[in-house]
């Protein structure tokens, strides 16, 4: 009866809701938190925010946020005969935490492998399930690697609202997850948005130690501590200094005060495990840290993005 009932069912679902629901399954399978899909088109709405982010040069130096400026707000333009945007969520919020409180603190994302890596295989699986069970697909895997409006397209195919700290987030789990995307050229079933819960709460943009929050939406890159510690090259400027809250790479301020993200739930992914002697480094022992230990310590992790110079540029300002 049960089998008959699925059947019926199948009959009246068209091909492309088909294709959508096995390739959601396969997502769930492979470890993706959630998976949402959108037709490839221009973003119209975000375009014009966009440029007018870039010309109040809210990006400082990150000069990559210039570049491909058409791309970026058109997929189609991306990956050559794209139908659909794959969104997907892959959670990195940790069961563990720094047991030194006083200890210059590390973004909850930076505990384990590179994201990069561990993410990239999972999308090529996905990429290869497509292949083998719908047939020639042709497509590209991103995560946090092109000029992808990222958030407008998880957020499009219905995985999360984006909030007022402008990360993308749900009432099931918060906001603690990657973002990553297939773009490929199928013709899929298209999900709906989700509706914004941020109501009247301000707590992201009272708590931010920078004001980097310069609007609800609207988040000035070029004020944000991720980016002082982890994009910009050059010196801290001294007009941020004491402003840091002690962070020394990246920031979680306006995520740990959202009241969505104590539905936080840890992720299983293994590789995001910080090795112990990470979490039980001392301020001392990250005030006296050698290029060997973080060499070990960040062994394959996104860290290795600000170089050692680079931490210690950041543990310096701190300490100042
Ligand atoms: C550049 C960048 C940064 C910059 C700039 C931040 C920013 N908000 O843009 C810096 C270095 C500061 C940064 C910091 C962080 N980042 Co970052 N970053 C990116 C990157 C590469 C591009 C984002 C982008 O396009 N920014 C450009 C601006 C214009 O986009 P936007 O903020 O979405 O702007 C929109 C709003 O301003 C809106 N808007 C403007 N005005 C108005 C007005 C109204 C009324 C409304 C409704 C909207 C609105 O429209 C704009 C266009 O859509 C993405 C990866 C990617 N390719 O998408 C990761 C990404 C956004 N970052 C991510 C993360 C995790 C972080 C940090 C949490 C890391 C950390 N712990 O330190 C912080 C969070 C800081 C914050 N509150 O935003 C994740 C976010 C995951 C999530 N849950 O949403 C991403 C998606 C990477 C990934 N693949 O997972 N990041
Ligand atoms: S990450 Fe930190 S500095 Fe950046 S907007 Fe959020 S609270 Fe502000
Ligand atoms: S802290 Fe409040 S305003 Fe900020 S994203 Fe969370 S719910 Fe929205």
């Amino acid at each position: 009866m049960i089998i008959f009932a699925t059947k019926t069912i199948n009959y009246f679902l068209s091909i492309k809701q088909i294709h959508a629901q096995l390739i959601k399954t396969e997502a769930k399978r492979l470890g993706f938190l959630s998976c949402g899909i959108s037709k490839a088109e221009f973003l119209e709405e975000e375009a014009p925010r966009l440029e007018k982010w870039l010309n109040q040069n809210m990006h400082g130096e990150m000069q990559y946020m210039e570049n491909h400026f058409d791309k970026r707000v058109d997929p189609t333009k991306l990956v050559d005969g794209s139908k659909s945007v794959i969104s997907l969520l892959f959670n990195y919020f940790p069961s563990e935490s720094q047991q030194d409180e006083n200890a210059p603190k590390l973004s909850k994302y930076a505990f384990g492998t590179d994201y990069h890596f561990v993410i990239k295989d999972k999308l090529k699986s996905l990429l290869s399930f497509i292949q083998e069970e719908i047939g020639d697909v042709h497509g590209r895997a991103f995560v946090d690697s092109a000029p992808i409006l990222e958030k407008a397209w998880a957020a499009k195919s219905g995985l999360g609202w984006i909030g007022k700290h402008s990360n993308l987030l749900t009432q099931q789990v918060g906001s603690f997850y990657f973002l990553a995307e297939l773009i490929i050229d199928l013709d899929l079933n298209y999900d709906n948005p989700a509706t914004d819960h941020c109501g009247s709460c301000t707590a992201c943009i009272d708590a931010c130690p920078t004001e980097a929050i310069v609007e609800p939406y609207k988040v000035d890159g070029s004020k944000c501590i991720s980016y002082f510690t982890i994009e910009l090259k050059n010196e801290i400027p001294n007009s941020v200094k004491g402003l840091f809250d002690n962070w020394m790479f990246g920031c979680d301020v306006c995520q740990d005060v959202c009241p969505w993200n104590g539905f936080s739930k840890p992720h299983n992914e293994p590789l995001f495990d910080p090795r112990p002697e990470l979490l039980a480094m001392t301020k001392k022992d990250w005030e006296e840290i050698t290029e060997d230990v973080f060499n070990k310590i960040f062994q394959k992790s996104a860290v290795k993005r600000t170089k050692f110079t680079g931490l210690q540029r950041n543990i310096q300002f701190l300490k100042e």
